[in-house]
């Protein structure tokens, strides 16, 4: 990796060249692909800033696959995603949180080698109240053969995949993305709007600080993540009790456990058996850049970025953060089954 200095001011596009130079086999396609995301995650950006002036809130009164309400802004993401790249010539086939199939490339446009997943607008029920949002997204390569792509290029385990990252909409905006050269934080300057180079090289701290967890589902839980809760806050003394912080918009919740140290669940329980959050475009980008950083994903039974993935929509249990944490919870979980007896 290029070193640069706390004072030297890197725009993402000179980061990405800089990175793509260290693959002389390159052709350009990848870095294209994060140019286009940088662009699109600046126009979300600007939007969500606006959302409380521009009459935006609310529901757009559409359902999308999990059958949730959408709001306006998760309309807006995905169509934003979706325009800043179908007719780059560099994707065969998105998917999306919000929409129930695969997403082709246009007639008329050529198709690229990559595919796109992403979740537009991740905790979008958070916007009326001021709480950070995020995108999420993953590429993978094109793996058959036939000119377009097909649902077997986006059912892929997440350890292929060849760049992910997410960009957090918050007090700033960051965007952080793994190529598998580490994980880079960038800084959106909306006086010049670029994304600048502000977190090099993330590195998670090994011990968490904070756990992150929607505890009120602990009466669904099964006893043994019953037990891994109890030993997170140090109950039976074998562990420093860790803080719980919990926002419920899970790019915020893995952004400051990823910069402070921390896990980050979201286990099985009797009402959802898979938990909530979804394979594609949630678990296996953000166990992408955790492992990248040091830290580890898993639903409990094996690391995240290890599961073959079935259907497009797949949800998993998740534990994902600080190396000790989630070890912590893979000894916990691994031999006992996940979802509580009903
Ligand atoms: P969404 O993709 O529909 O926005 O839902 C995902 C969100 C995550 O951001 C967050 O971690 C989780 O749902 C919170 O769920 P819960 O309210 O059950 O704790
Ligand atoms: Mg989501």
């Amino acid at each position: 990796m290029v070193k640069h200095t706390a004072t030297s001011v890197v725009t993402i596009e000179r980061f990405i060249i800089e990175q793509e130079r260290l693959h002389p086999e390159a052709t350009g396609e990848l870095s294209g692909i994060l140019y286009d995301l940088a662009l699109a995650a600046k126009m979300i950006a600007n939007k969500v800033r606006s959302a409380g002036l521009a009459d935006i809130l609310g529901s757009a009164e559409q359902e999308n696959v999990q059958g949730e309400v959408q709001q306006k802004l998760d309309v807006f993401a995905n169509e934003t995603i979706i325009k800043a790249l179908d007719h780059g010539g560099r994707l065969c086939a998105m998917a999306s949180e919000e929409e129930p199939d695969i997403i082709p490339i246009p007639e008329g446009f050529k198709c690229g080698k990559y595919v796109l997943l992403f979740d537009p607008l991740d905790g979008s029920s958070n916007i009326d109240v001021n709480v950070p949002v995020g995108t999420i997204f993953s590429v993978v390569r094109k793996i058959t053969r036939g000119a377009r792509g097909e649902m077997e290029d986006l059912l892929q385990p997440g350890r292929r995949q060849v760049a992910a990252g997410y960009v957090i909409y918050g007090s700033s905006t960051m965007l952080v993305y793994t190529t598998g050269q580490g994980a880079h934080g960038f800084t959106l300057d909306p006086s010049i709007g670029e994304f600048l180079l502000s977190h090099p090289d993330i590195k998670i701290p090994e011990r968490g600080r904070y756990l992150s967890v929607n505890d009120s589902y602990e009466n669904d839980w099964a006893d043994p993540v019953k037990q891994l809760m109890r030993s997170y806050r140090g109950i039976g003394g074998v562990r420093k009790p860790l803080s719980v912080r919990y926002v419920g918009s899970l790019v915020a919740d893995f952004h400051r456990n990823l910069l402070g140290g921390g896990v980050f669940c979201y286990p099985a329980n009797r009402r959802s058996p898979n938990g909530k959050l979804r394979l594609l475009y949630e678990a296996n980008p953000l166990a992408f850049v955790v492992e990248q950083a040091g830290g580890l994903a898993t639903d409990g039974k094996q690391r995240i970025v290890d599961v073959n993935p079935t259907e497009l929509h797949q949800r998993t249990p998740l534990f994902i953060g600080s190396r000790s944490e989630v070890e912590a919870a893979s000894a916990m979980l691994a031999e006992r089954p996940l979802t509580a007896a009903v």
